[in-house]
């Protein structure tokens, strides 16, 4: 059951296997996004079902990445693709660490599974190079750029308790957080 190949054919044509849960993605504030997260020292049967089952999240969301503490696993594992068209490539990084960053910065309008509607210019490094344990245990390593820096750092922050809101001043984090605030008593109440 370790290989995503063999059920991921495309996004919106997903071949399921049963064994498969799309998890609950919890929503800001919640303690555990503010967190950081517990390195992965041993890739655990338990590892690949938790790798499995954020691919599956993600892709349900839809979003174009998760952090294992988004569903409230407090351990340094994030899911990502950020291919828009054309065949799909979900990738699984264990442990990541960014080992050079860009000085060009680029700004995007990020948004976040955990802070639903809600929308934000963030300027982070353009080019990224990240190293991560795969789920075979390897090590790898690969430059990012575009979205897919963009979301690489996102997710990362994700694992050291940042969320993007942290990086806008502290009026606008505020009115966000207030928003979610109602949001989860709304859905608390059934609305
Ligand atoms: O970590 C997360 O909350 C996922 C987040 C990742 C992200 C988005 C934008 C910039 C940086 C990181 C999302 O996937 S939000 C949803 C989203 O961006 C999207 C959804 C559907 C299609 C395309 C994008
Ligand atoms: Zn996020």
């Amino acid at each position: 059951m370790c290989c995503f190949g063999s059920f991921l054919l495309h996004r919106n044509q997903l071949r399921r296997k049963s064994w498969l849960m799309i998890r609950t993605i919890l929503i800001h504030p919640d303690p555990r996004l503010k967190k950081s997260c517990d390195p992965v020292s041993e890739i655990t049967q338990e590892v690949h079902l938790l790798a499995a089952d954020m691919l599956e999240t993600m892709y349900d969301a839809p979003g174009i990445g998760l952090a294992a503490p988004q569903v409230g696993v407090m351990r340094r594992v994030l899911v990502m693709d950020c291919i828009k068209d054309g065949p799909p490539r979900p990738m699984v990084l264990i442990n990541p660490t960014v080992v050079w960053s860009s000085e060009d910065l680029t700004t995007y309008e990020e948004g976040c599974l955990s802070i639903p509607e809600q929308y934000a210019e963030v300027k982070r490094p353009a080019e990224v190079k990240v190293q991560w344990t795969s789920l075979d245990g390897s090590t790898q390593e690969e430059q990012f750029s575009g979205l897919w820096a963009t979301c690489v750092q996102h997710e990362i922050d994700h694992l050291d308790g940042k969320l993007f809101i942290d990086y806008l001043g502290p009026l606008k984090r505020q009115m966000i957080t207030r928003k979610m605030e109602k949001l989860k008593r709304e859905r608390a109440r059934g609305v």
